[in-house]
């Protein structure tokens, strides 16, 4: 591969079983042409963000590398997200499968369709949280890093390690 740029997702899921979601997103991922898996975080129970009185999440992050336009990366995403059967109909409500693209290099796009670094990053725990424990330098815009960023997030007590050994979590 050339022109290799180091991008991370984003990873959400809080409806049916979000393991199984998640296993099936990051394997249908790893056969995406031209996109390498660096790294993916633990998996994190985080309370529902937005207006949508719903479930619990289960949030991960990874990181790749990819010769893949960052546009190319967004369809590959979405394509992955309707492959394990995600219907969009509420924003910001319950989902099988919600990929997003979160950093892109040290890009800044800001299309109609795709906006990177992912805008409403900064102030997510559930995103920092497992992005911060794989890549702490991330660029997550404005100068800052993910690290950085941790600093000033609220709610980072809610985000919480899961234990898959363990029924329940
Ligand atoms: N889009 C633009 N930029 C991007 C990007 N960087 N990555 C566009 C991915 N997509 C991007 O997304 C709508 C459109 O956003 C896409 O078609 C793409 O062209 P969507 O996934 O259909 O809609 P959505 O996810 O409901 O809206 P949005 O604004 O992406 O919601 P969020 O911000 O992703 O929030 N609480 C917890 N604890 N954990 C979660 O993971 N997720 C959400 C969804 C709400 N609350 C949550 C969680
Ligand atoms: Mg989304």
């Amino acid at each position: 591969m050339t022109n290799l740029i180091k991008a991370a997702l984003g990873l959400g899921s809080n409806m049916g079983n979000t393991q199984a979601n998640m296993t099936a997103a990051i394997r249908l991922l790893k056969e995406v042409d031209n996109l390498k898996l660096i790294d993916r975080s633990s998996d994190y129970r985080t309370p529902p963000w937005g207006p949508i009185p719903q479930d619990d999440y289960r949030n991960i992050c990874v990181t790749i590398e990819t010769s893949l336009s960052a546009r190319d990366l967004l369809t590959h995403c979405l394509e992955i997200e309707r492959a394990l059967g995600r219907v969009r109909d509420i924003r910001w409500g319950p989902r099988l499968i919600d990929i997003d693209v979160l950093i892109y290099g040290f890009e800044q796009i800001d299309e109609k369709l795709l906006t990177v670094p992912h805008p409403r990053m900064a102030e997510r725990a559930f995103v920092l949280v497992p992005l911060a424990e794989i890549w702490p330098t991330a660029p997550i815009g404005n100068g800052m890093t993910a690290q950085e960023a941790l600093a000033t997030c609220q709610g980072l007590e809610d985000i919480v390690k899961i234990d898959d050994t363990k029924p329940n979590q």
